[in-house]
């Protein structure tokens, strides 16, 4: 095997990480598909939110993407030369069910069938998330994730799905990241549908919570009645929270930023309870999270794996720069202090330790198997006169994170999995086409992939991953 120069890095960051460890890259339909109107296909909200003036930059779009959906066997043989063992990627809601309720579109489901047979006949495993942020716009219209009959929605949605690919596809995830749904989405407006009020925030992680239960129930009944093999989960972003000192104001804001960032979706994921303290806070902005009799149960259905997307921890202070520790409604201060570290092109710090603390918390708090189905980092990657991208920023981002799973599970860490984020450059969302995240650089004029510095040594270390287990 020929080596890339950065090579010689590889074998500490791999140290420790077993043979059978899951290696994969991850997408999302919205970011690369394209075929925007094909199919069958309906809009989603970030079909509309796109067409908000000053929502998107250069107000980009995913119409076309990386054209995906018509690229789609050539896309495999990209993810096969990587020897990644996973593919993960999403389905399009707007594909399947066009009208977010109702019949199937058999055209959308087909497509996502020879894509889990490419990915199949090629030896690599399909993981699918139903559902990363592309809401069918007809719900957006009844009300959105607001609303209890969106979680009714989805589980509907996700039933036939599973019923028309669960005989190909053994990994499920139902929600990605849905704090960025509720929060981004509904309380902050800076993503689809573009909604600024924090109840409804609130609102709609209540119901993305009891859709992920509801859908959880309802694949986990299906696999079983067919014999399925299934491996069920959700993927929360998550990261760390530090103190700025060890002042109670401080560690009042760690425990807010940790509540409504991490335990708020995980208590009632794993022990079917709200956090008394976050329930407590909300209801001092006149915010309440509407459980309904049963919910809680159905929320708290088991399931095998959580997916960790992490990008970077954050130190909160709860004194803003004034000194004052509420602000002029009285509400206490949570700031996130800005740390002299290096930073991403996202203006992320660069934390991998980080998430050797937060792989460790997890495993103490919540004991379940994890799984990284995300981790990466957008850099201004330069395209070098040979042709080549030379994106030494990105690989010593893998490296060190890889590093800092491999030091998590020394810890203890039930940590099974790593996927990249993202097998390609793609549409980031309110930053359109202007981050890119690939391994795989994409040159939006042709759509021409090149494999970046970082996908060579992404490929070169899984390869010596497996040399190095299997010999030892
Ligand atoms: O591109 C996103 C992805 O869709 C969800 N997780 C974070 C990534 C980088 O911002």
């Amino acid at each position: 095997m020929t080596l890339t120069p950065v090579q010689a890095l590889a074998p500490a960051a791999v140290t420790g990480l077993p043979a059978d460890f899951r290696w994969g890259v991850a997408t999302s339909s919205y970011q690369i598909e394209g075929a925007a109107a094909e199919d069958g296909r309906t809009p989603s909200i970030w079909d509309t939110f796109c067409r908000v003036p000053g929502a998107v930059h250069q107000r980009e779009h995913g119409d076309v993407a990386c054209d995906h959906y018509h690229r789609m066997p050539e896309d495999v043989e990209l993810i096969s030369s990587l020897g990644v063992d996973t593919y993960r990627f999403s389905l399009a809601w707007p594909r399947i069910q066009p009208h977010g309720r109702g019949p199937a579109n058999q055209k959308g489901l087909d497509f996502y069938k020879r894509l889990a047979d490419e990915l199949r006949a090629k030896g690599i495993t399909p993981w699918i998330t139903l559902y990363h942020w592309d809401l069918p716009q007809e719900l957006e219209d009844a009300g959105g994730w607001p609303v209890r009959d969106t979680a009714y929605r989805f589980a509907e949605y996700a039933e036939l799905a599973y019923e028309a690919l669960g005989d190909r596809v053994e990994h499920w995830t139902t929600l990605n990241e849905p704090w960025c749904s509720a929060m981004l989405g509904y309380a902050y407006g800076l993503h689809a549908p573009g909604r600024r009020h924090f109840g409804d925030g609130i609102r709609a992680v209540h119901h993305l919570l009891l859709g992920h239960g509801l859908a959880a129930q309802r694949i986990r009944a299906a696999a079983e009645a067919k014999g399925n093999p299934l491996e069920l989960g959700i993927t929360l972003n998550l990261g760390t929270a530090t103190p700025e000192t060890g002042s109670e104001a401080d560690l009042a804001a760690v425990r807010r930023a940790d509540g409504l960032g991490t335990r708020i979706y995980l208590d009632p994921l794993v022990r079917g309870v709200y956090p008394a303290d976050v329930l407590a806070d909300l209801d001092q902005v006149g915010a309440r999270v509407p459980v309904e009799a049963g919910d809680l149960d159905i929320i708290a259905t088991p399931i095998d794996v959580l997916g960790v997307n992490f990008y970077r921890g954050a130190v909160f202070s709860g004194v803003d720069e004034r000194g004052a520790t509420t602000d002029a409604d009285g509400v206490p201060v949570t700031r996130t202090v800005e740390r002299d570290l290096p930073r991403t092109a996202m203006d992320w710090e660069i934390t991998p330790t980080e998430l050797t603390d937060l792989l460790v918390r997890l495993q103490r708090d919540y004991a379940l198997p994890t799984v990284i189905t995300e981790n990466g980092a957008a850099f201004d990657d330069t395209v070098a006169a040979d042709g080549s991208v030379p994106d030494a920023d990105r690989t010593a981002y893998l490296r060190d994170h890889i590093a800092a799973v491999a030091a998590a599970r020394a810890q203890g860490a039930d940590v099974r999995g790593y996927f990249a984020w993202s097998l390609m450059d793609n549409f980031e969302w309110a930053y359109g086409y202007d981050k890119r995240f690939g391994i795989v650089r994409v040159d939006y004029d042709t759509q021409e992939r090149t494999l970046k510095d970082s996908a060579k040594w992404y490929r070169d270390t899984i390869a010596l991953t497996r040399g190095e287990t299997n010999a030892g």
